[in-house]
């Protein structure tokens, strides 16, 4: 193995191709497409939408297909939006929010129905915003107007794509605080795929140019209880004081900074998403969920651009076979995961990277949109560093990529029911 390919070594997390008959199922469920597909459209599927201005009243969140039947625990919703409001270099608007979903719909007696689950998450910011956010024709002009573009935000395109005078019209949507509502429907996706053993935990790989030295033999449990501790979600003291040190030092000449999050996930069976047709590669879905993240700029699976520099002998991975226990094995995790737009049944591992914010406290240079004069940036409340969150975001939407593609797999209304194709199947799979 090359250098480049040992740095990449998974944790000791690798398990058999296949996942375990027997775990933890209790019963089963169904439902679903993770994207809607030419031809498919009257196929039922998970899906979200979420709505909501960083400093209006709410952010909205609403799956469909959810199947009938899952336990739903609002708490460990709430903890992961605790989770994704801690970490070093935060701005001052967490010190006004405490993320919580409210549900409206879909859920009775702490089990799901079926029926689309709805989510309010209250922006308490919005009592300092009533006016400026108002929804009222009467109050215009109570707010600002934001004429001078951030380089790096949404700010210049999205006025000119939208026609629109004031940057806050495209700032409020383009925030990051869209976030809240997609952790929370992560979270709820982990309940979908927590009954059939598949866990997903997101940290930080590293910060600015300092790379965090993950122990490879760390279990995911391990890997998570280390990562929760940490300020900044790394597995390396060493990595987190300079980290630290690192955002500080922003802090005070007023820049930002980005960083690297890997996502990991274990438990998955062989075979959710196809090769079939483009649109079906689990690859390809978790890309595009993770590159749709605010200021995500890169997507690796595995060794990702790596493979691109090294001999096929030294990349793909090999393949055993446990006749004891009536599974393939692999030698290496190389592929992360994937195989021809499938889950090979070993841990899942992707890596995400996020550019440094792009509100400078010092700002660069810009145009007035309405002078069309030089200008610096505006200034806009934000953070020195957000990638602690990012990790927490980044694990939510690889979770809801893999209910989407689980379902798809093992699809049915109820838990009963999607028990016993995931059983029937893994039965299979074992008798192979
Ligand atoms: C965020 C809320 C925002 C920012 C940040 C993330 O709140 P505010 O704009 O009121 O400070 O802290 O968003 C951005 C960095 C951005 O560019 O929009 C959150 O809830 O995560």
């Amino acid at each position: 193995m090359t250098d480049a390919a040992s740095r990449h070594r998974p944790c000791r997390v690798r398990q058999t191709a296949f996942a375990d008959a027997s775990n933890p199922v209790k019963s089963g469920a169904g439902g679903p497409f993770g994207v809607i597909r030419a031809g498919d459209e009257t196929k039922p599927m998970l899906r979200f939408l979420t709505a909501g201005e960083s400093h209006g009243p709410e952010l909205v969140a609403t799956v469909e297909g959810v199947p009938a039947g899952f336990d739903i625990d609002l708490a460990a919703i709430n903890a992961d939006l605790a989770r994704r409001q801690k970490g070093y270099g935060r701005g001052g608007r967490m010190l006004i929010e405490k993320d919580e979903v409210r549900p409206v719909s879909g859920i009775r007696f702490g089990k799901s129905l079926g029926s689309p689950i709805t989510f309010i998450i209250e922006n308490r910011d919005f009592k300092n915003w009533v006016k400026k956010m108002s929804a009222d024709p009467a109050d215009r002009g109570a707010a600002e107007v934001v004429t001078r573009a951030r380089p790096g935000h949404a700010d210049l395109a999205g006025v000119l794509k939208y026609n629109l005078e004031d940057i806050r019209d495209v700032l409020e949507r383009a925030s990051a605080r869209e976030t809240t509502a997609r952790v929370a429907i992560g979270g709820l996706a982990k309940q979908i795929l927590l009954p059939f053993g598949i866990d997903v935990l997101g940290y930080v790989a590293s910060i600015g140019a300092t790379e965090a030295r993950t122990n490879p033999e760390l279990s995911v449990a391990e890997l998570r209880q280390i990562t929760e501790a940490s300020q900044v979600r790394v597995a390396d003291p060493d990595a987190e004081s300079k980290i630290i040190a690192e955002i500080d030092a922003c802090k005070k000449t007023g820049d930002t900074l980005g960083g690297i999050v890997e996502v990991v996930a274990t438990g998955l069976p062989v075979g959710l998403g196809s090769h079939v047709q483009w649109d079906r590669k689990l690859d390809g879905r978790l890309a595009f969920a993770l590159l749709s993240l605010q200021a995500a700029k890169g997507v690796e699976l595995g060794l990702g651009f790596t493979a691109g520099r090294i001999r096929g002998s030294e990349l793909h991975d090999e393949i055993g076979y446990d006749a004891a226990g009536h599974r393939f094995t692999r030698h290496s995790n190389n592929s992360g995961g994937t195989e021809g737009g499938m889950s090979t049944g070993e841990p899942l591992r992707a890596r995400v990277a996020f550019k440094p914010l792009s509100t400078l406290m010092r700002p660069l240079r810009s145009v007035d949109i309405r002078s069309k004069a030089e200008a610096v940036g505006a200034i806009e409340r934000s953070d020195v560093c957000a990638i602690p969150a990012a990790a927490v975001i980044a694990e939510s939407v690889v979770a809801f990529e893999l209910a989407a593609a689980f379902l798809e797999k093992f699809g049915g209304d109820s838990l009963i029911e999607i028990t016993r194709n995931f059983k029937g199947f893994l039965e299979q799979v074992r008798n192979y």
